[in-house]
C-alpha cells in the first residue's frame, strides 16, 4: 500500500492515462483507507473532462452546492421554501442549525468546510438578535445571503437590523423579512454565472411568470371594461 506522499507523487504524473495506471493499480491491488478515497475523490473531481473556452472544465466545476444555516430549529418552516426551490433547480444543499451565539465552534467548522468543499454560496437564516450571518461572512469570502426572521416580539425588525448594517467589507446581501424564497433565487442567480443550466431555467421560469402576469393583466381589463 503507498503511503500519502508516494500516492501523491504518482498523482502528479505526466499524463492522464499515467495517472489513471497508478490509480487501477493501487485500488485493484491493495486495501484503500479513509485518505486513498478521499484524494481518489479529488483526482476524479479535479481531472479534466474537456475544455471550454481555452479552459479546462473539470467535474468539479459541474458541481453545483449551496449551504443554508439557520439558528435555531424553530427556524425550520421558514427556510424550507428556499431548500425546496434549490433542490427544484438540482442544486446540493447541506442543510444545518448551528447558531453563532450556542455553538460557535461547531459553526466555524462548517463554514470552513464549505471554503473547502465547493460550495458556490451560503443562505443564512436567523431572528431575533442576528448575529449568526455576519458571523457566517466574516469566515469566508462565498457570497453570504442573510433572511432575517420574525417571530420575536419585533416581529424581525430586530433580525432585519442586524443583518443588513453590517461593517464595510464584510457583505450580508440581505433579503426581506421571511424572504427565503428570493435568497433562493439570489442564489441561483449568483451561480447561474458559472452554470448554464441554472440561467436556462430561470428564463424560463421569468418568461412563465411574465405570462401568468400578462393573463391576469388581461382578466382585469375584461373584467372592467
Ligand atoms: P429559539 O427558538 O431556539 O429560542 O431561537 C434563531 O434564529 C431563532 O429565530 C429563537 C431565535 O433565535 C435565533 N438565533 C440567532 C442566533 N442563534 C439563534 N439569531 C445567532 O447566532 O445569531
Amino acid at each position: 500500500m503507498w503511503t500519502r506522499e508516494e500516492l501523491v507523487w504518482q498523482l502528479g504524473k505526466e499524463s492522464a492515462f499515467d495517472r489513471f495506471l497508478a490509480f487501477a493499480d493501487h485500488f485493484l491491488y491493495n486495501e484503500y483507507d479513509v485518505h486513498g478515497r478521499l484524494l481518489a475523490k479529488r483526482y476524479v473531481e479535479e481531472t479534466p473532462i474537456n475544455r471550454n473556452q481555452g479552459r479546462n472544465v473539470t467535474r468539479k466545476d459541474r458541481i453545483m452546492k449551496t449551504a443554508i444555516i439557520m439558528g435555531s430549529t424553530s427556524d425550520l418552516s421558514k427556510v424550507e421554501p428556499a431548500v425546496e426551490i434549490l433542490k427544484k433547480y438540482g442544486v446540493e444543499v447541506q442543510v444545518r442549525c448551528l447558531s453563532a451565539h450556542r455553538a460557535h465552534l461547531g459553526l466555524s467548522e462548517f463554514v470552513e468546510e464549505c471554503n473547502q468543499n465547493g460550495t458556490e454560496v451560503i443562505i443564512t437564516a436567523a431572528g431575533m438578535a442576528a448575529a449568526l450571518p455576519g458571523v457566517v461572512a466574516s469566515q469566508t469570502v462565498l457570497p453570504v445571503i442573510g433572511i432575517p426572521l420574525s417571530g420575536s416580539v419585533l416581529d424581525g425588525m430586530d433580525a432585519l437590523m442586524s443583518i443588513v448594517q453590517m461593517p464595510s467589507g464584510i457583505p450580508v446581501a440581505t433579503v426581506a423579512i421571511n424572504g427565503s424564497k428570493n435568497a433562493a433565487y439570489l442564489a441561483l442567480q449568483i451561480m447561474a454565472i458559472k452554470h448554464e443550466e441554472i440561467q436556462k431555467q430561470l428564463l424560463a421560469e421569468r418568461k412563465a411568470m411574465e405570462e401568468a402576469a400578462m393573463k391576469a393583466n388581461e382578466e382585469v381589463v375584461a373584467k372592467f371594461q
